[in-house]
């Protein structure tokens, strides 16, 4: 059996998933997890990336173990972040992660030229502070006189393992610096941030062979032969092709450390009503695009489990939420606030008590307020999203560790009048594998993989129960425009 290997690294945890296909089926099965965060350095908020490499490198050694002796590999992180590689084909220092504070005004102040709708029409990607463009907007200019080549984390990560440089198109499109017409880096905005196209590697499309892991790894670690794909590299970009949509109403929720809700496109829908309402047009594998709406997600409940030092596990979590009402308050999840706060219990606490609402106390009150307005933003984006795109979604895919949560499914199936399919919840890793698998031809296309993907895979249905939570939505609505207004 031909085997291959998902590096998948979010913002909290990284794992090495194997995977094949036996009997007509997609096995998958991890073999090595570790956790990731980002720590205070040189007065930034920075990733260790050699800590991923290393990470890397235990857990191929571990399939070794496993004697199995040759795979194929590919690389799927988080997007928007960069690292600078100097002349020497090093690294300059950490990259800095998306969530340090540097950018809080950078988008203002790089769009006081040059008009955000401007921005928007060429490239088609939402006004979000941590893009690549407002963090090399507000980089160190010595530093970046040094640079020889700016990479993507997927893409440097790919590097050290093969000693060969790309630049892959799902995860460059969230640098808001691809000219959706050109398909290129657009000169305007890279002049605006002191960097040239040419500091970037080549530009690829997911599935393209990268090369063999360099012979000086083999060396210092008993590894297996391994070759490299450049999969879809942004870690969004391979839950959507792990996500097993049919029909054309469906929309997709990968739900993970962010929450990312929208619909796969064949052409960017970049027009004014997007625009407004913030969505945006990454670029997919085989030519799609991902039309959609960054949520929060569960960022808040990683972090308040975290303040509890870890004294419950998610599923205790949502043990405890199941026995407290839900709709106790209403929260916009997507206020800035939550983004790095230094404490998420008591942001959520003052939030409460700052717009009078009753104030979460206990972790399951706590859990359930997150998961109600979760559920309750999910709602209103899919309403907008069928608005936008000019006919109603009837179902809502949703994929990733947040699909486990079946009190959050259920929820938002009754609040969006959805049907809510759920599952697999290793969607990344699993379209991370199935590019792969297309690359080899193994697999035919993506249709031919998807539909692999629901025969291999457990996937959980949840049908809106009527009449449910009727007037909850409209309260909702009505709070966020109350809100937004007052925050304006
Ligand atoms: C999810 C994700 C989102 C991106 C955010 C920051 O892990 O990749 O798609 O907006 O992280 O990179």
């Amino acid at each position: 059996m031909q085997a291959y290997v998902a590096v998948d690294i979010g913002a909290s945890s990284g794992r090495l998933m194997l995977s094949g296909i036996e009997d007509g089926k997609l096995t998958l099965k991890e073999v090595h997890r570790f956790s990731n965060g980002f720590v205070e350095e040189e007065g930034h908020h920075r990733w260790n990336i050699d800590h991923l490499v290393n990470e890397i490198f235990t857990g191929l050694e571990k399939v070794k173990k496993m004697h199995i002796n040759q795979v194929r590999l590919g690389i799927d992180t988080w997007a928007v972040d960069y690292v600078l590689v100097g002349f020497d084909g090093q690294k300059l220092c950490d990259p800095v992660s998306y969530r340090d504070n540097r950018t809080r005004t950078a988008i203002k102040d790089l769009t006081s030229d040059l008009p955000k709708e401007y921005i928007y029409e060429k490239t088609g990607i939402q006004f979000q502070d941590f893009n690549t463009l407002y963090q090399l907007y507000t980089e160190d200019r010595d530093k970046l006189s040094q640079t020889d080549k700016i990479m993507m984390i997927p893409d440097y990560l790919g590097y050290v393992l093969t000693g060969n440089a790309v630049t892959e198109v799902t995860n460059a499109s969230t640098t808001q610096m691809l000219n959706l017409r050109e398909g290129l880096f657009d000169n305007d905005l890279l002049k605006k941030v002191n960097v040239f196209a040419d500091q970037f590697p080549r530009l690829v499309e997911s599935g393209t062979y990268l090369g063999n892991i360099s012979h000086k790894w083999h060396t210092k670690y008993d590894l297996p032969e391994t070759e490299v794909i450049t999969v879809a590299t942004h870690d969004t970009a391979s839950a959507v092709v792990g996500t097993p949509g049919k029909g054309d109403d469906w929309a997709f929720l990968s739900s993970g450390t962010w929450s990312l809700l929208g619909a796969e496109l064949n052409t960017p829908e970049n027009g004014l009503d997007a625009f407004k309402e913030n969505y945006t047009n990454e670029w997919g594998a085989y030519g799609t695009y991902r039309f959609l709406k960054n949520i929060m997600g569960l960022w808040i409940a990683q972090c308040v489990k975290k303040e509890y030092d870890n004294k419950y596990s998610f599923s205790e979590l949502a043990e405890l939420a199941a026995k407290e009402e839900p709709f106790q308050q209403f929260i916009d999840v997507n206020d800035k606030r939550f983004e790095n706060p230094v404490n998420m219990i008591a942001e959520l606490q003052s939030y409460c008590k700052e717009t009078d609402q009753k104030v979460p106390e206990t972790p399951g009150q706590l859990m359930m307020a997150i998961y109600s307005n979760l559920s309750l933003f999910y709602a209103n984006e899919l309403q907008k999203l069928g608005k936008i795109l000019g006919h109603p979604i009837n179902v809502l895919n949703i994929v990733g560790g947040g699909s486990n949560v079946k009190l959050m499914n259920q929820l938002t199936s009754d609040l969006a009048n959805v049907k809510v399919i759920a599952g697999p919840s290793e969607a990344t890793a699993i379209g991370n594998i199935l590019v792969q698998m297309i690359t080899t031809k193994q697999v035919d296309n993506i249709h031919e993989g998807r539909q692999l993907i629901a025969e291999s895979f457990d996937l959980k249905t949840f049908e809106p129960e009527a009449g449910n939570y009727a007037s909850e939505l409209t309260d909702y609505q009505n709070f966020l425009h109350r809100v937004l207004a007052q925050a304006k």
